[in-house]
């Protein structure tokens, strides 16, 4: 009979657990109103947001497929980033810009048209990321 006592009272603390995080999961699912593209790119009040991470071994994801037509903005997440990666350029666009060791650059991409690709570059060419828009 003691036996049966506590199983039944793991089984409705672990029930309310469950409960308890779903619900949680379901509230912050709602609170998210940017829509995403794919994993690095969504779409914040009409602006593409591109988001790159910089770090020690360079920029990261090295390629990003992104929608055409759209006002877009380069997002760059600089993260413990104390090589050359800091000296970023696009060329095409004439873009010269020292990231910090830590924290967010935006850098204006325009609206790119379909086919278009950007590349990002440290200043010495060794480190390089694509988007491709479409
Ligand atoms: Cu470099």
């Amino acid at each position: 009979m003691k036996t049966i006592l506590i199983v039944t009272s793991i089984v409705i603390s672990a029930t309310i657990i469950a409960i308890v995080i779903f619900s949680k999961d379901t509230k912050n699912a709602e609170d998210v109103k940017a829509e995403t593209i794919t994993s690095n790119v969504l779409v914040e009040d009409g602006i593409q947001v591109i988001q790159v991470v910089s770090t020690g071994g360079g920029y990261s994801p090295r390629t990003t497929n992104a929608k055409a037509n759209i006002e877009t903005v380069l997002r760059i997440n600089s993260e413990n980033s104390y090589g050359c990666e800091r000296s970023f350029r696009i060329p095409q666009l004439d873009i010269n810009e020292i990231l910090p060791t830590n924290g967010i650059t935006e850098i204006e991409l325009g609206s790119p048209k379909a086919g278009e690709e950007i590349f990002g570059s440290c200043s010495m060419g060794m480190y390089t990321f694509t988007i491709n828009f479409n």
